[in-house]
């Protein structure tokens, strides 16, 4: 087989770029190692920043977002009970869109299937080929056999556990991490939200947030140990913790119910840098990994996902490859800003294990610091909408 572009993972890193390139008459194949059900089955992020949006509509895969989606103009932070909403309207004309990464994934997957581009399920043994040498290529197995794709341009799309990474030297890769001392225990209910906007909130127990999916659909969080395991908690139990977290006049009115999912994710902040090597072309999680509290893995996702789109369209419309030479560059500038404000969520809302008691009044001060000046509660706000690409 030959293609222009070969993208390796169907996760909506894979699918919107996919989807972007089919518009823009760039022939691509998406090979993801599970079936479209594993993929669809992850219950991962919430909320869309309006870049994203933007990106399905002129993937043409917008028309559920449109109908189902909410759109928010603030958030609540509470801290030890008192809360406080943070008005992103007074700062910016940008919403931020509540539609689960779930839908927005099998909205790209239908829009593929819809123009009838190639998306190979169940490769294995993906392995990647003179990336640098101007004639790549991508060798898989499916069903035992081994096949062959020539192509122009490799997207490493594959997640943070992928194998694109692994095909940048280690002698030229350098990888930044930072692994959080705590995951999040998250829980999807068939429940009325508790609030009408997100609510953010630091306790002594730890960190909890309150989230939707739509009207009936709840989605909430409470930061765990590290080691935790979902079986150690019963649906009593995580309602009964999340109440302790959250201001009364929300843990008052909590619609509780049975879970119908319930996961730990780890948070760990990682960015791996150069963002390309040759050929091959990294983005989203096979690239960076934010701590989930600033909604930015997979908003971030997108803007690398819009960098490479871009660059790929000037080389074959215009022959211009200037913007492929400057991907990893003008991607990691915008990765490392969200890098930190997610650090920055993530620090001042955790309660962290064997904090000092300075620690505490800095995180303390910290959340002062926003609650009582508008600069702070801006520049939250304008980060938290989505940076511009
Ligand atoms: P993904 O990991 O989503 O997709 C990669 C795809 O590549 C997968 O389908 C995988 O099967 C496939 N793949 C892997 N190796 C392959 C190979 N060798 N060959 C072929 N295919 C291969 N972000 C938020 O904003 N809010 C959240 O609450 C949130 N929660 C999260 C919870 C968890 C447990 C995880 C892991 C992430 C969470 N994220 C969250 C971040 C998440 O939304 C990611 O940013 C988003 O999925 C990034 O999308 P992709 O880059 O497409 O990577
Ligand atoms: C979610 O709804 O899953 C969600 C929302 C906001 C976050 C993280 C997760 O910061």
């Amino acid at each position: 087989m030959r293609v222009q572009v070969a993208i390796i993972g169907g996760g909506p890193s894979g699918l919107l770029l996919g989807q972007l390139l089919h518009n823009a008459g760039i022939d691509a194949v998406v090979l993801e190692r599970r079936t479209r059900d594993y993929v669809l089955s992850r219950i991962r992020a919430g909320v869309l920043e309006s870049g994203l949006v933007d990106l399905m509509r002129e993937a043409g895969a917008d028309e559920r977002l449109k109908a189902e989606s909410l759109q928010h103009h603030g958030t609540v932070i509470a801290v030890n009970h008192q809360s406080v909403k943070i008005p992103f309207s007074r700062y910016t004309d940008k919403p931020v869109t509540v539609y689960g990464q779930t839908e927005l994934t099998a909205d790209l997957y239908n829009a593929r299937e819809k123009v009838g581009a190639k998306t190979i399920f169940n490769v294995a043994e993906v392995t990647l080929h003179d990336v640098k040498t101007g004639s790549p290529s991508v060798e898989y197995l499916l069903n035992g056999e081994k096949q062959y794709i020539a192509c122009d341009f490799i997207a490493g799309c594959d997640g943070f556990h992928g194998v694109s990474r692994q095909h940048i030297p280690q002698d030229v890769r350098t990888e930044y991490e930072k692994v959080y001392p705590f995951g999040w225990l998250g829980i999807l209910s068939e429940t009325k939200p508790v609030n009408d906007e997100l609510i953010y909130s630091r306790s002594d127990r730890g960190f909890a947030l309150c989230s939707m999916r739509n009207e009936n659909l709840s989605r909430y969080y409470v930061q765990c140990e590290i080691k935790d395991r979902t079986d150690n908690w019963s649906d009593i139990q995580f309602w009964e913790e999340l109440k302790k977290r959250i201001p009364d006049e929300f843990a008052d009115i909590l619609e509780t119910g049975p879970s119908i999912e319930k996961s730990i994710a780890p948070l760990r902040s990682f960015v791996c840098e150069p963002m390309q090597w040759g050929a091959l072309f990294l983005c989203g999680d096979a690239a960076h990994i934010v701590p989930p509290t600033g909604a930015k893995g997979l908003n971030t996702a997108a803007s690398d996902v819009y960098y490479l789109y871009k660059a790929l369209k000037q080389n074959y419309q215009n022959n211009d490859s200037q913007a492929l030479t400057d991907y990893s560059q003008t991607a990691l500038s915008r990765v490392w800003k969200v890098e930190r404000f997610s650090w920055w969520m993530t620090s001042m809302l955790h309660s962290f294990p064997g904090q000092s008691g300075f620690d505490s009044k800095i995180q303390e001060a910290e959340l002062r610091n926003l609650i009582d000046s508008e600069a702070a509660q801006e520049n939250m706000a304008i980060n938290y909408v989505g940076l511009p690409y």
